[in-house]
């Protein structure tokens, strides 16, 4: 009886991997559509890029260890929600919430928690919205819920972060006081840089509806 359990475990395990793919294929395929819709209809797309991965199971263990669980597959399916990760990178901060309320309000994927580290960023700075999501994917056996990390963040905040990734781990996790300093300011910096882009966005767009309100030939000359 041990054994068929444990056998049943194993099997389970070998599966997962494919599983998280499918779930963030389907997230994919979900982000392109609303690429392209919302290129259609505003004749310019809010997504600069997107990434996605699937974490590696030493970071799985590592990160389980952090949290002080023992490892089972049904814990590590509750404690740890960005197995499957996707970050989407947009050039301003407004959509970035466009997008996660277009994500909330859809049939095909349930938003199970908000983190908001840009209404309250990290101590260290880190700026970024987390949403963790289930995505439905119909298998053989029936519909099995899938959960997904959604990083969204602006250009500057993506070269933030990618910035202290590599100086955390280059101190070994260590970062000298002058270094978490400069990094704390690089953040103000990257924040200030995102709110003068909002402004000139405003800017364009006060523009385009002023000369589309007094015709085309007003733009033309
Ligand atoms: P990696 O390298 O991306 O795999 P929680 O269960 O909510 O308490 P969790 O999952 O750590 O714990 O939540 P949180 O804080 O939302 O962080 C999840 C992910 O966000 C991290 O995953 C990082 O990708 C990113 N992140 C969070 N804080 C920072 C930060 O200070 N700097 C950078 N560069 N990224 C950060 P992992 O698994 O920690 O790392």
């Amino acid at each position: 009886e041990w054994d068929e359990a444990v056998t049943r475990e194993m099997e389970e395990f070998k599966r997962l991997p494919a599983l998280y793919r499918l779930a963030l294929n389907e997230l994919q395929n979900k982000i392109e559509a609303i690429k392209t819709e919302w290129q259609m209809r505003d004749g310019y797309s809010p997504i600069e890029h997107v990434k996605s991965r699937i974490k590696e199971p030493k970071s799985i263990l590592r990160k389980m260890e952090r949290k002080g669980c023992e490892f089972s597959l049904s814990r590590m399916e509750d404690v740890i929600h960005d197995i499957a990760g996707m970050r989407i990178v947009c050039a301003f901060v407004k959509d970035i919430y466009r997008i996660a309320d277009h994500l909330g309000s859809r049939e095909d994927l349930r938003v199970l928690e908000i983190k908001d580290y840009i209404a309250r960023p990290k101590p260290n700075g880190y700026q970024s919205l987390h949403l963790i999501v289930a995505v439905p994917l119909i298998l053989l056996e029936g519909t099995r819920w899938v959960k997904a990390e959604i990083q969204l963040r602006t250009l500057a905040m993506d070269f933030w972060a990618s910035m202290e990734h590599i100086l955390y781990y280059k101190y070994d996790k260590q970062l000298p006081a002058h270094v978490a300093d400069e990094l704390r300011e690089a953040a103000r910096a990257a924040d200030e840089l995102d709110q003068k882009m909002l402004r000139l966005r405003r800017e364009i767009l006060e523009l385009a509806a002023a000369e589309s309100e007094s015709g085309p030939s007003a733009s033309s000359g």
